[in-house]
């Protein structure tokens, strides 16, 4: 595959043309096609040691006598499972730091939006008059007890956002379906943690074996992320680091300085990467920077760390998920900081061909020749500090003759939490709804995901776009595509005058791009709660509503959850690649037909 057919970043084709003794994604995934044909149907099983078992037109059973339809739907939930957690352990995460925030164990960090803090203590059910360090203890208590509770009630987060006709709908669907089936099926989330778990338990060797009950259970594990760990990772995460306003930025590799000691931030929790962008600023680090003979230091973000800070402080994103060994391709990164979630094991290898430091920091994800650097929240200050001279003393090391930093840049209006939103439009949901109604806007679709190198990168990402607001068709996403939009300029309000004549008419009177940034993958519970809010307005489900949701590049276990919850949720979902499903007939019908059918 040459450049060309790699991406439609001019700034990615670029370096890849000059940069071809370097091994990449591309060339890996070259050298694993094709692929094998039982993983990209779902039809293969590694859950116990009799197998691992394969079904074929030779045969057409595991050993156990697990059917193709057990064994694709039993991988379809340990996918979901594992995105669940993934978002669910980065919700637990600044669940805690909300805790030790309001015990006061934790100094490092505050909370920078205590309106915010009320409104969703007033959501949840809470008594909001009270001093502030109290409300942000009841908070955090209630999404540790959404992690936590035994009981058989649905989350406390899940009722207290989710629209009552929805809720109404999903309870009654467990009623029917127990009536129907003489099965019981729940579909309403306990207890994050114990859905993964019984996910877990349920498709291990020998427990459940039919495909409807496998993926209800699914179905369920999801909604425990989009209405549960997602949920409160952005409500959290609000309070603490503020919730996003709008403001320009500047996206692409070009954001990378050729005097500036650069410092790139990977992964996705934010209590690592706004720790070190405050960091950076701190005259001390500056003070350093410039005895070491740089001008200064220069942070941006890559992937949905770099959307968190992106969204909150306006901090420059290098790029989305193909960006990453890009970025140290240019030879002009310090260090490549890391958390968790989406990060290549291939960039310690990568990173030693330059002067990179490549530093993971945190206790659940270690990498092959990466140097570590233990990120302790009740310790962030001084760590944050630490990784900021690591990357200091590197920059004397850049060699110039490896220097190549694409001079490539796009500018792009973000920062469009609910809250913003609701200001733009004057303070209600009324006129987004009165230009649905009038058909100046046909209807909303959710961009949402990864990039993967089997798709030409970015290409599905901005064409569909483009073909969306062609159409009349506001486009609001998240995650990798929000970057991709970000960086072929679709985000500016010269956007406009591409967009259909009704979108443009609204987005002119809006001052808004037709193509609005709603933040990082984690912030899918945004739009849920959008789309939620103009159920509530319309005193309707959110199945009535003019909705899609897409993720055209997606990767990882992440996407499946949440286009599950979308799907779940009353929102039809188109994915590209095809999920490893098309194994079993039955999975596929019940995937594209049947839950779309009891979901709406
Ligand atoms: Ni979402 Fe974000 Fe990007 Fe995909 Fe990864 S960074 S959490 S999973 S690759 S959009
Ligand atoms: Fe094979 Fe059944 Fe074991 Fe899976 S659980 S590996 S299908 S024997």
């Amino acid at each position: 595959m040459g450049a060309e057919e790699r991406s439609v970043d001019p700034a990615i084709k670029g370096l890849l043309k000059v940069s071809q003794s370097y091994e990449t994604v591309w060339d890996r995934l070259d050298s694993q096609t094709p692929h094998c044909k039982f993983g990209l149907q779902g039809v293969c099983c590694r859950n116990c040691i009799m197998g691992p078992c394969r079904i074929s037109q030779k045969t057409k059973f595991g050993v156990c006598g697990a059917n193709e339809d057990t064994i694709v739907a039993r991988n379809v939930v340990r996918a979901i499972a594992a995105g669940v957690a993934a978002h669910s352990d980065h919700a637990r995460a600044v669940a805690i730091l909300l805790a030790e925030i309001a015990s006061g164990e934790n100094q490092d960090y505050r909370i920078a939006d205590p309106e915010k803090l009320k409104a969703v203590a007033g959501r949840l059910g809470l008594e909001t008059q009270k001093e502030l360090l109290v409300l942000a203890k009841e908070v955090a208590g209630v999404a540790m007890e959404d992690f936590g509770r035994q009981a058989e009630e649905a989350l406390k987060f899940l009722k207290s956002y989710v629209p009552p006709q929805r809720l109404k709908r999903w309870q009654e669907l467990e009623k029917n379906l127990y009536k129907q089936t003489a099965k019981k099926m729940g579909i309403l989330p306990r207890n994050i943690d114990r859905e993964i778990a019984e996910s877990l338990h349920r498709t291990t060797m020998g427990v459940d074996h039919d495909p409807l009950s496998l993926l209800l259970q699914g179905v369920r594990t999801s909604l425990a992320d989009g209405w549960g760990g997602s949920l409160m990772a952005t409500e959290l995460q609000d309070i603490i680091f503020g919730t996003p306003r709008v403001r320009a930025i500047s996206t692409n590799l070009g954001v990378l300085s050729a005097d500036k000691v650069n410092i790139v931030i990977h992964g996705h929790e934010p209590i690592l990467s706004e720790k070190i962008v405050e960091m950076a600023s701190h005259p001390e680090m500056e003070r350093l920077a410039h005895e070491v003979g740089a001008e200064g230091i220069n942070v941006v973000g890559i992937c949905c760390t770099g959307n968190e800070i992106l969204m909150r402080q306006g901090v420059p994103v290098a790029g989305n998920e193909l960006h990453q060994e890009m970025a140290i391709l240019t030879g002009a990164v310090e260090a490549m900081v890391v958390d968790v979630q989406c990060i290549y094991p291939a960039l310690g290898k990568l990173a030693k061909c330059f002067h990179t430091k490549f530093i993971s920091t945190s206790d659940r994800a270690k990498f092959p020749e990466s140097l570590h650097i233990q990120f302790e929240e009740k310790n962030a200050d001084e760590v944050a500090r630490k990784i900021i001279e690591t990357a200091i003393k590197a920059f004397p090391l850049r060699n110039k003759n490896q220097v190549n930093i694409p001079n490539h840049t796009s500018e792009a209006i973000v920062g469009f939490s609910n809250e913003a939103l609701i200001d733009l439009l004057g303070g209600s949901l009324t006129p987004l709804i009165e230009a649905m109604i009038s058909g100046d806007i046909k209807g909303v679709v959710g961009i949402v995901g990864c990039n993967n190198p089997k798709v030409k990168h970015d290409y599905h990402h901005t064409t569909l776009t483009q073909e969306l607001i062609k159409r009349d068709i506001l486009v609001i996403g998240t995650g990798c595509w929000a970057i991709a939009a970000a960086k072929a300029g679709l985000m500016r309000l010269q956007t406009q005058e591409i967009s259909g004549p009704g979108l443009k008419k609204v987005c002119k009177a809006l001052k808004i791009p037709p193509v609005i940034h709603m933040g990082s993958c984690v912030d899918c519970s945004r739009m849920l709660n959008l789309a939620g809010a103009l159920a509530g307005y319309l005193k309707s489900d959110i199945s009535d509503l003019p909705l899609v949701g897409s993720a055209p590049e997606w990767t990882t276990e992440k996407a499946m959850a949440i286009g599950t919850y979308f799907i779940a949720s009353g929102i039809p979902v188109h994915l590209w690649p095809i999920p490893p499903v098309t194994g079993s007939q039955t999975v596929v019908k019940m995937l594209t037909e049947d839950i779309n059918q009891s979901t709406k």
